[in-house]
């Protein structure tokens, strides 16, 4: 009881303490961790402006051709206006413009209008009238997307889900909240915590997310290991059709085995077969108890070591379990000027712990740190106390994307590969690279095996892009990973689907797109490659 109450002073006086000593993790609410708001498009990413971008057109000049699509037309807007009211249509090129680019700032369409219906029915009616006229659309969310799916690539109308935003219902016993597509992901889990209940994903986007977007690219995220993917915790959709037909999957129960179990084809479809109008999704309670200790490591085997240990001494406890190399963390506080609590280490991992008795948790925290600092895999650390140093130590994992947009131009891999491998793929792409690029690094979810790694150059350099690709693509295919673990393959990644998938399920891809969507206006030029792109 002495040493506990020596170390709270000890935490208290220094606000945060290294683990160069044994000592007993202090304990916080976990609300007060998931209040941390971080809206990543709030954010002025200083480098690149958005009249700088070039048009996705001009830069992929001779790989994408715009299809056989009808061309917008003043009647086209007239219809528009009138089913939706004129404010609900945008055609301002100026409002336009945030809309047209990506977060990254990397791709740039040239669409001439936004719609912004309020219900299903006229998401509903627009779709039929697209239909018709052959009219393409781009459906998006929150535009966080990080593969150039959620917006246009020509001319394509955008179909903005921001306004359909109601949260319709939540059973406090089943734990099942149905909400509109486009709830955004923090507003969400705010207002389940006021029911005791969290949202089962969580990413540094929740800010601007919305909950029809991750179900369109199955999210992720920080909690994936604890809670796992959208596949198991949405429970049902309603998505409409290309040709309109309101899609009512909007299942509340937890078991549904009747028949073929439609909705898991809207989920990491992004927006291609259906536009996500209504999720049903499965909550689990808000824990008690959370805590979040940020380790130093000294070589990539003491990082495999920390990973068996957490799983198996942390057990059910163990809530995140993510991995940072010294050049991810030098890019965060260097380009964000933000502050590590720790010195600097080759590697670090964030651990967080999450569960219903906080003396339990800290005290098998507490033992889980003390055997790994004695068995010398981690001996430099630290445990964080209260709310707002949670908040900022979460902050240099998951602001990261944000950092590495300072270096210049972010040539992205969100990969699945053997955990054994993650620092060797970051070890060849520098080798192979040399001096041509400002940084390669890696960091993500260990915990579910999904490393992202980053280059970074001054400026877009299409000699660069030769050099990484297919150099990545084929390290990957050899290691049986994938090419694209959480992000989805939007139109950056969609000519590269064959190393990941046999050509008889592109094939059966292209016969489902088809029955949903025979004259292709849902996100053209995403996901599935062109022409004959099954080969590479
Ligand atoms: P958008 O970007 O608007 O759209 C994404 C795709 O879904 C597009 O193809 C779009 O057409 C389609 N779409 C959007 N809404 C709908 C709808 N209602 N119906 C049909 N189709 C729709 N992703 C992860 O998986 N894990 C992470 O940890 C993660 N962290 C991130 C951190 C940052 C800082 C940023 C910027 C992004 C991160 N992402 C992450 C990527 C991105 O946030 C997710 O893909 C997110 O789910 C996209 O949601 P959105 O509402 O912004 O969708
Ligand atoms: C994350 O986990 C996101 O932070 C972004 O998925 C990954 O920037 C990336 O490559
Ligand atoms: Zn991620």
């Amino acid at each position: 009881m002495g040493l506990r109450r020596a170390l709270y002073r000890n935490l208290v006086q220094l606000q945060r303490t290294r683990l160069n000593s044994p000592r007993i993790p202090p304990r916080h609410n976990v609300c007060q961790q998931y209040e941390r708001a971080f809206s990543c498009t709030s954010r002025t990413l200083t480098s690149i402006k958005v009249g700088d971008v070039e048009l996705t057109s001009e830069r992929y000049k001779g790989s994408v051709e715009r299809g056989d699509y009808g061309h917008l037309a003043s009647a086209d807007v007239a219809f528009f206006r009138d089913l939706l009211g004129k404010h609900r249509v945008v055609t301002d090129s100026v409002e336009m413009e945030t809309h047209n680019v990506d977060w990254l700032k990397m791709v740039k369409g040239a669409s001439h209008i936004l719609l912004k219906p309020k219900t299903a029915e006229q998401v509903s009616a627009i779709l039929q009238y697209c239909n018709s006229k052959k009219l393409a659309v781009v459906p998006q969310g929150g535009n966080t997307g990080l593969v150039g799916g959620s917006v246009p690539v020509f001319d394509e109308i955008i179909l903005s889900l921001s306004s359909l935003d109601r949260i319709i219902s939540l059973d406090e016993w089943s734990g099942v909240l149905v909400v509109e597509g486009g709830c955004i992901l923090e507003t969400l889990n705010t207002y389940l915590q006021q029911h005791d209940l969290i949202m089962p994903l969580d990413l540094g986007a929740k800010g601007s997310c919305q909950i029809g977007g991750n179900v369109s690219t199955n999210a992720g995220g920080l909690r994936l290991l604890r809670y796992g993917s959208l596949h198991s915790t949405v429970l049902g959709v309603e998505a409409i059709l290309a040709d309109g037909t309101i899609l009512d999957c909007l299942n509340t129960n937890k078991k549904d085995n009747t028949g073929y179990d439609l909705k898991h084809l809207f989920i990491g479809s992004e927006g291609t077969l259906g536009v996500v109008t209504k999720v049903a999704i499965h909550c689990p309670p808000k824990p008690n108890a959370v805590n979040l200790a940020l380790l130093g490591l000294e070589d990539y085997d003491k990082v495999l070591k920390l990973f068996q240990k957490c799983k198996a001494d942390l057990g059910e406890i163990l809530s995140s379990c993510e991995y940072i190399d010294s050049q991810s963390m030098s890019c965060v506080t260097k380009n964000l000027n933000l502050k590590c609590p720790i010195g600097s280490h080759p590697f670090y991992m964030l651990i967080e712990t999450s569960g219903s008795n906080g003396d339990h948790d800290g005290e098998k925290l507490n033992k889980f740190l003390e055997d790994v600092m004695s068995h010398g895999i981690v001996n430099d650390g630290t445990v964080a106390s209260d709310s707002s140093q949670i908040t900022e130590m979460w902050g240099l994992r998951e602001r990261i994307a944000e950092s590495l947009m300072n270096d210049g131009y972010v040539y992205k891999y969100d990969l699945s590969i053997p955990l054994t491998s993650f620092d060797t793929l970051v070890q060849d792409m520098k080798d192979h690279l040399g001096p041509n690029v400002v940084r390669v690094c890696g960091y993500g979810h260990l915990g579910d095996g999904n490393i992202h790694l980053n280059i970074t150059s001054e400026q877009y350099d299409k000699h660069v892009v030769q050099q990484i690709e297919p150099f990545v693509y084929e390290w990957v295919a050899k290691h049986r990973g994938s090419i694209s673990a959480e992000h989805g393959l939007g139109f950056k990644k969609k000519d590269y689907i064959s190393y990941s998938k046999p050509v008889a399920a592109i094939s059966l891809m292209r016969q489902m797109k088809k029955i949903f969507d025979p004259n292709n206006i849902l996100n053209p030029y995403k996901v599935l490659p062109d022409k004959n792109g099954e080969g590479h």
